[in-house]
C-alpha cells in the first residue's frame, strides 16, 4: 500500500495547532486540481478549453476558458479552507474570504496557458502565507510580504500524471494521483536536485533582447566541449513553468528568464508572488537555488501582488554562476 499524502500532512503537520489548518487547507487544494484535472480530460463545456473568453485578467491577458474554471475551482477550495485571502493572477487584486482565517494563499491557478490548446503539461502554482493582525486591518500588505514567509507552497502538474509537487519546509516531496487509490500518494519522499547541470532551458526567441551577460553565459552553453565549460549542454523548454521547474526538480538545470529592454518585459514574465516564490522554496528545499540573477527570491521585498521579477533557478553551481557573469559584466 503506498504512503498516501493524508499520512503526510498528518505527520508533518497536524502535531502542532498550527499546522491543521495549512493541512486542512492542502487537502481542499487537492480537490480543486483533481475537478480541474477532470475538466482537461473531459475538453470543458465548449470542447475547446483554450478558447478565448474576450475578457482579460489582472495584466491584460485574455483570459481563456480554462483560466476562468481553474480560478473558480481553487476560489472554492481556498473559501471552503478557511483562508482569510484569496491573491490570483486571474483577480485584479487580494479578494477578503474570511474575517477570522490566518492564513492567505497566491495563486496562478492555470500555469501556461499558452499550452492549454496544445495538450502540453500545464500546472497550478501555489504559495501559502502567514497573516497577521495587522495585515488583516491593511489588507494591502498582506500580498506584500516576502516568499521566505511562506509556510508552505506547492504546484500541480495537468499532464500526462497529475503531480502535487509539495513543500511545509521540510524538503520537497512529489505526489501522485492515483484513480485507483482514490487520491494522492507519495511518489518521491525528498526531492533533491543534481548539483551538476546538464540541461538549460529559457526562451530562446528572447536572446536578441537579453544583456551582454546573459548571452555571454548562454553563448558559453552553447559551445559544449569545444567552449570555456568544456562540457556539451542540452536544451529543454515547455513554456510551462511547471513542467519546467519539475524537469529541473527530478534531473537538475538551470531555468532562466531574465528581463529585457522591452516594454513589458523588464522585470521578465514571471511573478514573484505566485510563480518565483514558490518555486524558489521548492528549489531551495531540494537543495537547489533561485535568484532574480544577484539576489535571493526569498528575500525580495515585494511591491505589488502582480510584480514580475527576473526568475533563474535550479542547481545551485549554474545559479552561482549567472550571478558571476552578471558581477563581472559591471
Ligand atoms: P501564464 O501563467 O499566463 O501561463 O504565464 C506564465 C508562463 C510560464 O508558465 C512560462 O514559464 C512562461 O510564461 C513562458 O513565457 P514565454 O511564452 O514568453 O516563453
Ligand atoms: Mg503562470
Amino acid at each position: 500500500m503506498p504512503s498516501s499524502l493524508d499520512a503526510y500532512l498528518t505527520s508533518a503537520l497536524e502535531g502542532a495547532a498550527s499546522g491543521r489548518p495549512i493541512a486542512d487547507a492542502i487537502r481542499h487544494l487537492c480537490t480543486a486540481a483533481v475537478k480541474v484535472r477532470n475538466t482537461i480530460i473531459e475538453g470543458g463545456t465548449s470542447g475547446d478549453l483554450g478558447g478565448q473568453r474576450g475578457e482579460t485578467n489582472s495584466d491584460g491577458d485574455i483570459q481563456k476558458e480554462l483560466d476562468v474554471l481553474a480560478d473558480k475551482a481553487f476560489l472554492k477550495a481556498a473559501k471552503d479552507s478557511g483562508f482569510a485571502f484569496f491573491g490570483s493572477e486571474e483577480q485584479e487584486g487580494p479578494v477578503r474570504l474570511s474575517e477570522d482565517g490566518d492564513l492567505a494563499i497566491a495563486i496562478d491557478p492555470l500555469d501556461g496557458s499558452s499550452n492549454i490548446s496544445t495538450n502540453v503539461s500545464i500546472g497550478t502554482i501555489f504559495s501559502i502565507l502567514p497573516v497577521s493582525a495587522e495585515q488583516k486591518a491593511n489588507p494591502d500588505t498582506v500580498f506584500r510580504q516576502k516568499g521566505a514567509n511562506q509556510l508552505a507552497a506547492g504546484f500541480f502538474t495537468y499532464g500526462p500524471q497529475l503531480h502535487l509537487v509539495l513543500t511545509v519546509g521540510d524538503g520537497t516531496h512529489v505526489f501522485l494521483f492515483s484513480p485507483k487509490f482514490g487520491g494522492f500518494v507519495e511518489q518521491t519522499a525528498s526531492v533533491s536536485i543534481e548539483p551538476r547541470a546538464k540541461e538549460f532551458s529559457a526562451n530562446m526567441s528572447n536572446y536578441r533582447h537579453w544583456d551582454t551577460h546573459i548571452r555571454n553565459y548562454i553563448d558559453d552553453l552553447l559551445a559544449g566541449a569545444e567552449g570555456p565549460r568544456e562540457r556539451e549542454f542540452g536544451m529543454r523548454y515547455v513554456g510551462s513553468l511547471v513542467a519546467d521547474a519539475y524537469r529541473i526538480l527530478t534531473r537538475g538545470g538551470v531555468f532562466l528568464y531574465p528581463g529585457d529592454e522591452r516594454k513589458g518585459y523588464q522585470k521578465g514574465r514571471l511573478r514573484l508572488m505566485y510563480e518565483a516564490n514558490p518555486v524558489a522554496m521548492l528549489v531551495e528545499q531540494a537543495g537547489g537555488a533561485a535568484s532574480d540573477g544577484t539576489r535571493r527570491i526569498l528575500d525580495i521585498e515585494p511591491e505589488s501582488l502582480h510584480e514580475r521579477v527576473p526568475f533563474v533557478f535550479g542547481s545551485k553551481r549554474e545559479v552561482e554562476r549567472i550571478a558571476r557573469y552578471i558581477a563581472d559584466s559591471d
